[in-house]
C-alpha cells in the first residue's frame, strides 16, 4: 500500500466519523433510575432557556453549569418564537435550538428537551403563538382536532429537525429525555373528560414519534405508560411516580421565584434549596432539574453562595451514585422528625440524616458517633461515619458585586440625549384606524400579538339637551389589559395601570372638554405580555372588554351613556415602534430626532436616543434605567426589554429580620425590595455592542427623566466565606485574579462579611499570609480548612473551628 492510498483511507475514515457521530446511547429506566448504556445513573440537571440569552453566551453558561457539578441541561421548546406566523419558521440567533443542543453536546453534557409545546415557562402566552388562538374552531390543550393537528404538526416538526441532526441519545446525541405537555394535572379538571382523552392522545402521539429515549410528563398523576410522570415543586421528597417501573424524577425544583412588575423580590436560600435536593435523593430520587439554573436575560456572574454550596452537594451525590442507584435502602424514623436513611451496596454504605423539624436542632447518635444536625437540614455521610456535607452548613463563598460606571464615556459626565415625540395626533383627533367593528375587539384577535398596543376609537354625538350633559362628566372603561390611556377630542385625559397580579381594572376619570356635537374618544390599550398559566388561560380576554361609559348627573341621579356597541375603529401598534421603527438604525425617520432646546422630561409618549462607547473589558454590561417611567429599550436596534421602574412595590411586607431558611419555603417568604421597583438594571449582551458608536433608544410611555440613565459593568468586587474545619473552600473571583486577602482567620472568628474580627483563638500560622501566598494572582484557589494548613489552635472553646476570609477581586 503506498503512501497516497493511506492518506486517502484516512480521509475516508475522517469523513465517516464526521457523518456518523458517536455511537448510540441506550437510555432506558426501571423504577429506580435511568439506565444509560446499562448503568444506573443519577441525573443532576439545570434549566437554561436558549432564547433567554444570546448564542455567544451559551457556551459560558453551560460551562458554568458543568463546573457546578451538573451533568444535564434542560430546556423547553418555545413554539411562538419558532413559528411566529403559521408555517413560517425561525431558528436564527437566539432561537437556534439545534445550535444550543450542539453546544450542550460539545460540553459533554446530556440534554432534556421539554417540547411541550405548551411551556408555561414564565414566557409570553405560555409559549403558544397567538395565531393559534385565532384559528377558527380551536380549543387549546384539550381533545380538539384543530388544536391537536397543530400540536402534532409542530411536535413532529421539532422531532424531525432534531432527528435530522442526530441529537437524540438513541442516535448518538445528547438528548436523554423528552417531555410532552406540561403540568397538565394542575388544570385537567377545567377540561372534564376531554382532558383525559387529550392526555392519552398526547402520550400516543409522543410515543409514535419514535425518538428512542423515554418521554416524560411532569405533574401528570395518570400519565399513560410508558410515559414517566414527574414532580415539579419546591420539594419533591414525598412524591411517588404512578408506576413501579418509573423512577422518581423532579423536573422542576424551584430554585427561586420569578419577579413580577410591582412585586417584591423573592429569595430562596442556599440552605433551603440544598435541603430540598438532599431530601429528594435521601428518599430515592434519581433525576432532578433546577428550574431555573440560569434565569432571564442574565448577567453571567455566579450566584454565590448558592452555586458553590450546591456544587459540593453535586460532587458528593455523584460520588455515591452507585450505592444510591443499586443499593438496598433502610429507613429509620427517629424522634422529632429525624430520619436516618442507609443505602447499602456490595457491603459499602452511605447515610443521610435529615432533621425536618424547623426549629429544633438535633444531636443524632448513629454508629457510635454523635452528629449535630441543625433544624431543617440534611447531613450526608458517604461512609456512614463521617459527615461530608450538611445542607445548613454553607462552606462556600458569598460574592459581593460591584458596579463600575462606564469609563469609556468618562470624557462626558453624562449621556447626551436627542428626543422626539410619538406621533398620534391624527389618531386622537380624528379617531380613524385601520378597520372598524360595531363592538370592542379582543386585543389578541385584533393584533395576533404583533404589538403590545391597540387603539380603540369612536365618536359620540352630544346635543345641548343630551341627557347626560353636565359639568361633572366622567369616562369609565372596564379593561383587561395592563395599561389604558384615554384621549378626548385630541386631549389626554389620563392613564391608569393594573395592580400587581391583576389583569382587569376600571379606568375612571373626569372629562371636562366634551363639547356639543361630535366628540372623538380614543383609548390606547397596552399589555406587557399575555397570561401563561391556568385552566383555559388562553381564553382570558385582553384589551378593552367594556363597558365604556360616559357618566353624567341629572340632579342627584347618575346617568350613563354606554358606548360599548358604537362603531369602534382600531389601529394596531404605535407608529414609532411598529411602523417607523425609530429604535432601528435603518429607520427612514432618523432626521426626526431633536437635540436643540431643553430635554423634555416627565412627558408621556416620548422617544430618547443617545450614543455610547462600550465599556472596556469582558465584564457584563448593564444599563441602569432608574428615573424612567414605563416603556421599551433597544441597543443598536435590538430589544433589551420592557422597563417599568416607576412601578414600585408596597412599602409593607418585607421583614427587617435576616431571612430564616428554616421551615417550608414559598414565594412569599424572605421577600425584600419593599417600596422599590423590581428591575432597574438591564443586561446588554456584549454581542450587541460595537466598540464605539452604540445607540440606546428608549420609548417612554408614562414620562421619565433619562438624565440618570447610565451604563455600568458588574463584577465580583469581593467575596467572603465563613467555613467549617474539615472542608475545602474554593475561592474565586469569577474568571479574574484574586488581588488581595483583606482578612483571614482560623479559630473562632467573629463578625460578618466586611467586618470580620479575630476571635479568642487562632491557628499558630498566620492565616492571612498563607492565603495571600496561595490565592493572590490566582483565578481560583482551594483552601484546606484544617490545623494542618493553619497550625494548631490554642485555647479554642469551639470543638469545630471555623475559617473566615475576605478577598478582594
Ligand atoms: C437498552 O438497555 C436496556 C436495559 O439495560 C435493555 O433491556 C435494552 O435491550 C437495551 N436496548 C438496546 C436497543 O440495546
Ligand atoms: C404541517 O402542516 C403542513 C400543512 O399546513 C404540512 O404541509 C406539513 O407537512 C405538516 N408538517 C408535519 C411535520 O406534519
Ligand atoms: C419540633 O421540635 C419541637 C421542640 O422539640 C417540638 O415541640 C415539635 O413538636 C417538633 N416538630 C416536629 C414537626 O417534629
Ligand atoms: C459489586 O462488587 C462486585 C465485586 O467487586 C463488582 O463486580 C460489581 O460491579 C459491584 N456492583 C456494583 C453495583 O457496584
Ligand atoms: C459482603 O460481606 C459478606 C460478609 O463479610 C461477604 O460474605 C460477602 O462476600 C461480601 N460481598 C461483597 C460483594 O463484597
Ligand atoms: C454522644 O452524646 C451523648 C449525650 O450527650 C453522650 O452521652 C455520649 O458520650 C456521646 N458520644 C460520643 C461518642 O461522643
Ligand atoms: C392574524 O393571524 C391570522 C391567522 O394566521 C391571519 O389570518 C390574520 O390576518 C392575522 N392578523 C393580523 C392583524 O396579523
Ligand atoms: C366594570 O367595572 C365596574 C367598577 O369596577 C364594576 O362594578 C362592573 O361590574 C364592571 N363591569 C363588568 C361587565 O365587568
Ligand atoms: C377579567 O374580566 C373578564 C371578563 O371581562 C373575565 O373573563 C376574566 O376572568 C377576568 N379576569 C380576572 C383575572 O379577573
Ligand atoms: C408539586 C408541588 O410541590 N407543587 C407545589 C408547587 O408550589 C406551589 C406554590 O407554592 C404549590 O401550591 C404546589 O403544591
Amino acid at each position: 500500500m503506498n503512501y497516497h492510498v493511506i492518506t486517502l483511507l484516512l480521509a475516508i475514515i475522517n469523513l465517516i466519523s464526521v457523518s456518523h457521530p458517536t455511537l448510540a446511547t441506550n437510555v432506558s429506566h426501571d423504577g429506580r433510575s435511568l439506565i444509560i448504556n446499562g448503568e444506573r445513573k443519577i441525573i443532576l440537571s439545570g434549566a437554561i432557556h436558549y432564547p433567554r440569552s444570546t448564542p455567544e453566551m451559551w457556551p459560558d453558561l453551560i460551562k458554568k453549569a458543568k463546573q457546578g457539578g451538573l451533568d444535564t441541561i434542560e430546556t423547553y421548546v418555545f413554539w411562538n418564537v419558532h413559528e411566529p406566523i403559521r408555517r413560517q419558521y425561525d431558528f436564527t440567533g437566539r432561537n437556534d435550538l439545534i445550535r444550543f443542543i450542539k453546544v450542550i453536546q460539545d460540553a459533554g453534557l446530556y440534554a432534556i428537551l421539554r417540547i411541550g409545546p405548551y411551556a408555561c415557562a414564565e414566557w409570553n402566552y405560555g409559549g403558544f403563538p397567538v395565531w393559534l388562538h385565532n384559528l377558527p374552531g380551536i380549543e387549546m390543550r384539550t381533545a380538539n382536532n384543530v388544536f391537536m393537528d397543530e400540536m402534532q404538526n409542530f411536535t413532529t416538526f421539532i422531532v424531525n429537525k432534531v432527528k435530522e441532526e442526530n441529537l437524540f441519545a438513541s442516535q448518538g446525541g445528547p438528548i436523554i429525555l423528552a417531555q410532552i405537555e406540561n403540568e397538565y394535572d394542575n388544570v385537567i379538571s377545567s377540561y372534564g373528560d376531554a382532558g383525559k382523552l387529550y392526555v392519552n392522545w398526547c402520550a400516543n402521539m409522543a410515543v409514535s414519534q419514535n425518538i428512542g429515549v423515554p418521554w416524560i410528563m411532569c405533574l401528570q398523576k395518570e400519565a399513560p405508560q410508558p410515559i414517566i410522570n414527574t414532580c415539579n415543586g419546591w420539594y419533591c421528597h414525598d412524591f411517588t411516580p404512578n408506576n413501579p417501573n418509573s423512577p422518581k424524577m423532579w423536573t422542576e425544583n424551584w430554585t427561586g421565584w420569578f419577579k413580577n412588575w410591582g412585586g417584591k423580590l423573592p429569595h430562596r436560600t442556599a440552605e433551603d434549596i440544598s435541603y430540598a435536593v438532599a431530601r429528594f435523593f435521601q428518599t430515592g430520587g434519581t433525576v432532578q432539574n433546577y428550574y431555573m439554573f440560569v434565569t432571564g436575560f442574565v448577567i453571567r456572574n455566579l450566584n454565590q453562595p448558592k452555586w458553590g454550596h450546591l456544587k459540593q452537594l453535586h460532587s458528593i451525590l455523584h460520588s455515591i451514585e452507585k450505592v444510591l442507584t443499586y443499593g438496598d435502602v433502610v429507613t429509620n424514623d427517629m424522634d422529632n422528625s429525624v430520619t436516618v436513611t442507609i443505602y447499602t451496596n456490595n457491603n459499602s454504605s452511605s447515610c443521610f440524616i435529615s432533621n425536618a423539624n424547623s426549629t429544633s436542632d438535633a444531636t443524632v447518635t448513629w454508629g457510635g458517633h454523635n452528629f449535630s444536625v441543625p433544624a431543617w437540614s440534611v447531613s450526608i455521610l458517604p461512609d456512614c461515619k463521617n459527615e461530608m456535607y450538611n445542607t445548613a452548613k454553607v462552606n462556600a463563598q458569598t460574592s459581593i458585586m460591584t458596579r463600575k460606571s462606564n469609563e469609556a464615556n468618562q470624557e462626558s459626565s453624562s449621556l447626551k440625549w436627542s428626543w422626539t415625540k410619538e406621533k398620534f395626533n391624527k389618531i386622537v383627533k380624528h379617531g380613524k384606524g385601520q378597520f372598524a367593528k360595531d363592538f370592542l375587539l379582543e386585543q389578541k384577535a385584533a393584533t395576533n400579538d404583533t404589538s403590545d398596543y391597540l387603539w380603540y376609537m369612536t365618536s359620540v354625538n352630544l346635543d345641548a339637551d343630551d341627557i347626560i350633559w353636565s359639568d361633572d362628566m366622567r369616562i369609565c372603561v372596564n379593561t383587561s389589559a395592563h395599561v389604558l390611556h384615554a384621549y378626548v377630542n385630541g386631549h389626554e385625559i389620563g392613564y391608569q395601570y393594573a395592580k400587581e397580579d391583576s389583569f382587569n381594572f376600571t379606568f375612571e376619570r373626569k372629562v371636562n372638554n366634551l363639547k356639543k356635537g361630535t366628540n372623538v374618544i380614543a383609548l390606547l390599550s397596552a399589555t406587557v405580555g399575555l397570561k401563561n398559566y391556568g385552566g383555559h388561560y388562553d381564553m382570558v380576554p385582553n384589551g378593552i372588554t367594556g363597558p365604556v361609559n360616559l357618566l353624567g348627573k341629572r340632579g342627584d341621579e347618575t346617568v350613563i351613556k354606554d358606548l360599548s356597541s358604537h362603531v369602534w375603529s382600531n389601529s394596531i401598534g404605535l407608529r414609532g415602534i411598529d411602523h417607523d421603527m425609530l429604535f432601528s438604525e435603518r429607520s427612514r425617520y432618523v432626521n426626526r430626532w431633536k437635540t436643540s432646546g431643553n430635554l423634555p422630561i416627565n412627558t408621556q409618549m416620548t422617544w430618547y436616543k443617545t450614543t455610547f462607547k462600550a465599556p472596556s473589558g469582558n465584564d457584563p454590561v448593564v444599563v441602569d434605567l432608574t428615573g424612567m417611567g414605563k416603556g421599551m429599550a433597544w441597543v443598536n436596534g435590538m430589544s433589551i426589554g420592557r422597563y417599568w421602574p416607576s412601578f414600585v412595590t408596597d412599602e409593607d411586607g418585607c421583614s427587617l429580620e435576616p431571612c430564616d431558611y428554616r421551615g417550608k419555603y414559598d414565594n412569599n417568604k424572605c421577600v425584600s425590595n419593599c417600596g422599590k421597583p423590581i428591575q432597574t438594571e438591564y443586561h446588554v449582551p456584549r454581542s450587541f455592542l460595537k466598540d464605539d458608536g452604540n445607540t440606546l433608544v428608549l420609548f417612554e410611555e408614562f414620562g421619565g427623566n433619562p438624565s440618570q440613565v447610565n451604563f455600568k459593568t458588574i463584577s465580583v468586587g469581593k467575596a467572603c466565606a465563613n467555613a467549617y474545619e474539615g472542608n475545602t473552600l474554593e475561592l474565586t473571583c469569577d474568571g479574574r485574579p484574586i488581588s488581595a486577602v483583606k482578612f483571614a482567620s482560623f479559630g473562632d472568628p467573629l463578625g460578618v462579611c466586611g467586618a470580620f474580627k479575630k476571635g479568642f483563638c487562632e491557628g499558630a500560622n498566620n492565616a492571612q499570609d498563607i492565603l495571600t501566598k496561595v490565592c493572590v494572582g490566582q483565578e481560583t484557589c482551594l483552601v484546606d480548612i484544617s490545623e494542618k494548613t493553619f497550625g494548631a489552635t490554642l485555647g479554642c472553646e469551639a470543638k469545630v473551628k471555623r475559617f473566615a476570609v475576605e478577598i478582594v477581586c
